[in-house]
């Protein structure tokens, strides 16, 4: 069985559809909660699937450091190995070498490096990469690329986005032809349009199954990563995915969703229910916050999350201010479930030709609210 991607409406620049594999269909825009490690941390898949997801993220780097690739290859693959057998996308280990690693060495070849969990020397290249996402049994692999670390200047960046379509190039002809799994390749090029340009020629002209905007939500700006967006998903096939890598706050996600974006990821929902952060349509609660600590409401009146449903603020307070594990599991879940919403809410939206409505509303109800 093959992969496809079936647009179903548009509104505007946004756009609703489907892309289909073997493990299931994935609904766009789609949020792609990170389960970096083989877990979305704190929760069980079954409870992440109920939130509405219909793909996770998991990464190279964490993975081939521990447990291996090869050893997760042996035990049935990524999907069997954490129990979620629907659609997973791998990225590809150069953003994270970059964020995380000790001593690293750039050069044609790919990146050498130390790994941050007990200093053993790793590299990764481009075919190693595609040997590793073979290896965990992604479905949607990501090509290997570099992210520059902005600021940098227009000569720097670039040469690293030349290196990325050169590196885009060994990963296609290392990925070669697999039936029923789809390779990504990753525009770079900064702020820049002229690079943006280029760099989606030089990938349109290799040819993938899908698109991604790199190199965005670096530190740049909310305002000058619209900026890029208002050009650079449009450079991209229009016949394609297009997934803006690392995105973002929920306001961040509609802004790309409006600009041409298809698919988004990013480790806020999850990393911030761990901290004591909710998102809920009328902004950021602080649940640690002492304001909480006798309040019998729940977080969200209108949420049905079991977070919501079964308990009040004051509990929830408590349960951070104790370090008790369950607050880290109801506050993912009710991130996750949130986010979910915004995407269906979006999906419904454009189908409906009410995108625009639809997010004039989203706004309103964060300025207005009694949080
Ligand atoms: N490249 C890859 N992964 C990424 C990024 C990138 O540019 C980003 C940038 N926001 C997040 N994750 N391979
Ligand atoms: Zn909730």
């Amino acid at each position: 069985m093959s992969t496809s991607f079936t647009l179903h409406a548009t509104d505007g620049r946004a756009r609703t559809g489907v892309i289909s594999t073997p493990r299931g269909d994935i609904r766009t825009p789609a949020f792609m909660p990170v389960g970096t490690a083989g877990t979305v941390k704190a929760m069980l898949p079954g409870s992440v699937r109920a939130t509405g997801a219909d793909i996770l993220l998991g990464n190279t780097y964490h993975l081939m450091l521990r447990p291996t690739a090869e050893r997760v290859h042996r035990l049935g693959g990524l999907h069997k190995f954490m129990n979620w057998d629907r659609p997973i996308l791998t990225d590809s280990g150069g953003f994270q070498v970059m964020s995380l690693a000790d001593l690293r060495k750039l050069t044609e070849h790919g990146v050498t490096f130390k790994s941050h969990i007990d200093g053993s020397k790793h590299e990764i290249t481009p075919e190693r990469s595609m040997e590793i996402q073979r290896l965990l049994g992604s479905d949607i692999v990501m090509c290997f690329d570099e992210c520059p670390a902005l600021p940098a200047t227009d000569e720097a960046v670039a040469d690293s986005m030349r290196l990325s379509m050169r590196w885009a190039e060994r990963s296609k002809l290392a990925f070669g032809d697999r039936p029923g799994h789809m390779l990504f390749g990753i525009q770079q090029g900064g702020v820049t349009e002229e690079l943006r340009a280029e760099s989606a020629r030089a990938l349109t002209g290799i040819g993938f199954d899908g698109y991604a905007i790199g190199g965005l939500a670096v530190g740049e700006g909310q305002e000058a990563m619209f900026g890029v967006l208002d050009y650079a998903p449009e450079m991209l096939p229009a016949d394609k995915p297009r997934y803006l890598m690392g995105v973002g706050k929920p306001d961040d996600i509609v802004g790309a969703v409006k600009r041409g974006v298809d698919m988004m990821d990013c480790v806020l929902p999850s990393r911030s229910g761990r901290t004591g952060q909710a998102f809920t349509r009328h902004g950021v609660v602080n649940i640690k916050n002492a304001r909480h600590q006798d309040d019998p409401r729940p977080l969200d009146e209108a949420c049905t999350c079991p977070a919501c449903r079964d308990y009040s603020r004051a509990y929830l307070h408590h349960v951070f201010r104790s370090h008790e594990m369950i607050s880290g599991m109801l506050l993912t879940w009710h991130n996750l479930h949130y986010f979910q919403e915004i995407m269906q809410g979006i999906r419904d939206a454009i189908a409906a030709g009410t995108f625009a409505d639809w997010e004039a509303a989203f706004h309103a109800g964060r300025a207005a609210g009694d949080i």
